[in-house]
């Protein structure tokens, strides 16, 4: 045999270096600047999980799966990334797949990676551990949904996944990987050149110029013009820009829960406290990462008054457009490019709103605002929603670097009126189908996304649907304060069963509960606030200590009322009440 025939006899024999569906995976996310997983482990993740720890991904457990999945929702929004939630098959995936929906109908990037049962069991139905035919159940409730069969499809399949997740109009994608795929062995060189870095994942969506003219021609129409800036807007990062068309047009703006700090609320030009005002009289409404679904009363009815109005909207979506109202200049493309394109419209001579506007607007703005401060100062015991919330007003105002979580009825609307949010992203909610549980999901990505000080501020019955996750805020030592108010119950303590049985009425809880002990339990502070000035020392002292803490608050029962601000929208019966 020649010396090359031994050398090659040799080379063959060498065992072949190989890698494999966990390793590829791992590789796949981290080539795309994924750096944290959130999710519960079980079979067939549990060994995935340990090993993207060992790689150097950060590996969040949770206690149940919505809330990791809500982490990885809220994840999405605040980093234009894809956050990740990982679940094991079938009840994992069901309970991470509220949050998965939850995202797309926010419009958030998300991605709900489960290991499911094998392929061949589950479609003979032959009853596999945790069976279940997850790709199809996904499909209606996401974006798009993936499964990957082979090792060598792991890189197009999270390229696709994550291009899915953040194009385009963002939203959930759910990623199926079999049981299987995680031990399946392929050449290690082959499997790195399978992999795939997505380029550009989000491009820029430039809006047409004869379409940016319409919404100049518009907006120069206007006698009383109003901006409204949506979740949609501050997901954008477009800051500098969307303040830019602000001021440079003079028009008033009003943010949407989530918008609020894009422009501080106490920006002049702010309409919050005008809210009815401006939607009832405005004649020209510029839509900016906004839909004009229920919480904008879907574009008409009594709330947007009788005289004839015309729209402006940006969006990323075509057919968001028409989709309630006749929109005027739609404006197709991201909110970065459609407000810069707007901008370089405007002439330097760009007129304001006529002064009678702007006045009427802040004659209403400062009686409201009066109205407001006057309320605030109550000190009464036990606390109502306005004295408690005045002094988280004043934590907020002193640290406006903290990020806000708010969840709950009364707990959520007046948080939202009384709290100035003063920068952008900072005010994070239950979006747009104003789910309860989404709290400590949210403050523990929140705290691990931005490494801010998280104030969670929940209802009672809000904090409930999520609150064993304080275990996990202990574990991992999060600087997340939550204040519960603590009414006794959902809308109010003081509900009543109207059979008169022994059974608690249904929206009544366990009376003058101790929530601020769970967080004790797990080592964390627990505080129990019953004055305004006790709760204002607390929350100052985790915000100053960082220190895991839960503060009770106890709130007055009969201080909110059914619903919070949305009452309206229960089913009225034609009986009438016994
Ligand atoms: P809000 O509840 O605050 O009114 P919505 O969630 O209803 O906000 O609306 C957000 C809108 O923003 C969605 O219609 C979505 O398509 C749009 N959107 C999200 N990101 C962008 C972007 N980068 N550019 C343009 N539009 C976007
Ligand atoms: C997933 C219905 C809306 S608000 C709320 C419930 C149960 C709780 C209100 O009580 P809380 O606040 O939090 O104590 P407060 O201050 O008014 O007393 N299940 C889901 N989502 C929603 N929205 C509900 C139920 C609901
Ligand atoms: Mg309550």
């Amino acid at each position: 045999m020649t010396t090359t025939g031994n050398a090659q006899k040799a080379k063959a024999e060498e065992p072949q270096d190989l890698t494999d569906g966990f390793h590829l995976i791992i590789d796949a996310l981290k080539l795309n600047d994924i750096k944290t997983i959130y999710g519960v482990p079980g079979i067939p993740i549990t060994d995935f999980g340990r090993m993207a720890q060992g790689a150097g991904i950060r590996v969040l457990s949770f206690r149940h799966e919505q809330n990791a999945g809500n982490a990885a929702a809220i994840a999405g929004y605040l980093t234009k990334k894809p956050g990740i939630c990982l679940t094991v098959s079938a009840p994992g995936f069901l309970n991470g797949l509220t949050a998965l929906a939850h995202a797309t109908t926010n419009c958030w990037p998300m991605i709900l990676m489960s290991g499911s049962s094998e392929r061949e069991v589950v479609d003979l139905q032959q009853g596999d551990y945790e069976e279940m035919d997850q790709l199809a159940i996904a499909k209606p409730l996401c974006k798009a949904a993936y499964r990957i069969l082979h090792a060598e499809d792991i890189g197009i399949g999270v390229a696709r996944a994550i291009r899915a997740a953040v194009s385009g109009r963002p939203g959930g994608v759910y990623l199926d990987l079999p049981a299987k795929l995680f031990g399946q062995a392929m050449d290690a060189a082959a499997g790195a050149r399978s992999l795939v870095k997505v380029i550009d994942p989000a491009p820029a969506q430039i809006p047409a110029p004869d379409a940016v003219d319409r919404a100049l021609a518009v907006l120069k129409g206007a006698k009383k013009p109003l901006i409204i800036l949506g979740k949609g807007a501050s997901y954008a990062q477009a800051d500098d820009q969307i303040r830019a068309l602000v001021e440079k047009s003079g028009i008033p703006f009003l943010p949407m829960s989530m918008a609020k700090g894009l422009l501080p609320d106490i920006h002049p030009l702010s309409a919050s406290a005008s809210r009815s005002l401006v939607l009832r009289e405005s004649d020209v409404v510029v839509m900016i990462g906004a839909r004009l679904n229920w919480l904008l009363s879907h574009g008409k009815g009594k709330q947007w008054g009788s005289a004839p109005k015309k729209f402006v909207q940006i969006d990323i979506e075509p057919k968001e457009m028409d989709s309630n109202v006749e929109i005027a200049a739609p404006l197709v493309g991201d909110i970065g490019s459609c407000v810069s394109a707007l901008l370089k419209g405007m002439s330097d001579q760009w007129a304001p709103p006529p002064a009678a506007w702007i006045n009427e607007v802040n004659k209403i703005k400062e009686t409201n605002l009066a109205k407001m401060s006057a309320k605030l100062m109550n000190n009464s015991v036990p606390m109502n929603y306005h004295s408690a919330l005045g002094v988280l007003r004043k934590v907020i105002d002193e640290r406006p670097d903290t990020i806000l979580v708010n969840e709950g009825a009364n707990t959520l609307d007046f948080a939202r009126s009384i709290i100035n949010m003063h920068k952008p992203r900072k005010r994070l909610d239950v979006g747009t189908w104003g789910v309860m549980g989404v709290g400590m999901g949210t403050a523990i990505a929140a705290s691990i996304e931005t490494g801010q000080r998280v104030l969670a501020v929940e209802g009672d019955s809000a904090f409930g649907f999520s609150g064993m996750e304080v275990e996990t805020i202990c574990r991992y030592d999060l600087p997340i304060c939550v204040v519960v108010f603590n009414n006794n119950g959902i809308y109010r303590g003081t509900d009543e069963n109207p059979s008169g049985g022994s059974d608690p009425a249904i929206c009544s809880f366990v009376e003058n509960a101790r929530y601020d002990k769970m967080m004790q339990a797990f080592g964390g502070v627990g505080v129990n606030a019953t004055t305004p000035d006790e709760l204002f020392r607390a929350v100052n002292e985790a915000m100053e200590s960082g220190k895991p803490t839960l503060i009770n608050a106890v709130i007055d029962p009969a201080a909110g009322t059914e619903s919070g601000r949305i009452g309206n929208l229960n089913p009225q019966s034609v009986v009438s009440k016994k």
